[in-house]
């Protein structure tokens, strides 16, 4: 099997002004186009090369390093692109919307713990809701590592993500993360995350 980078459901420039049209072109052809050809090498002629991504990540503790730096980023942005939208924003609602309230008090309550995920991952990383059994949990992982990885320190199933590393937010917002965070919100695609809490 080769991996292949993902067709975008939308155009550089759908996101603007949350997410600028030079940043989203550059973080889709060059960085995660780099993560799904360095995934195809690392993986190339191994026993591991016609598995599941996510059954990799389950087993990264046994793979090499560039299946875990390639084979994160490759997934992670392969979700990444789809929870958002130019239609997004607002806040879930049906199951997902009450599962929020269940597990943080308040849809208020989750984006706090979010945001602050976000904000203190240090250097590059990314922060996450994720299904874990019938509970949801909002965690964080460097590099490009995610909950689905065996080596991460909360599992579960990500159903939400923002990319932390500096090359998704720096032209537009240069060390502003926090304004980049907020801008997320205006763009998350809830529909695409009941989906995934669904599944
Ligand atoms: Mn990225």
């Amino acid at each position: 099997m080769v991996y292949e980078l993902p067709s975008l459901a939308y155009d550089y420039a759908a996101l603007e002004p949350n997410i600028d049209a030079r940043t989203m072109e550059i973080h889709y052809t060059k960085h995660h186009g780099a993560y799904t050809t360095n995934l195809n090498n690392a993986l190339a002629g191994s026993e591991w090369q016609d598995r599941k991504i996510e059954e990799i990540l389950a087993s990264i503790s046994k793979l090499p390093v560039a299946v875990r730096n390639n084979g994160g980023g490759y997934y992670n942005h392969n979700l990444f692109w789809t929870i958002m939208s130019p239609s997004g924003g607002g806040q879930p609602s049906g199951d997902l919307g009450a599962a929020i309230n269940t597990h943080f008090g308040s849809f208020e309550k989750f984006r706090e713990l979010f945001t602050q995920a976000a904000m203190t991952r240090f250097g590059s990383g990314w922060a996450w809701l994720v299904k874990s059994g019938n509970e949801l949990k909002v965690t964080s992982t460097p590099n490009q590592d995610n909950p689905l990885m065996d080596i991460a320190e909360v599992r579960g199933i990500p159903i939400l993500g923002i990319d932390v590393w500096e090359h998704a937010y720096y032209l537009k917002y240069q060390n502003r993360r926090n304004e980049y965070v907020g801008a997320f919100w205006n763009v998350i695609n809830w529909d695409e995350v009941s989906r995934r809490f669904k599944g």
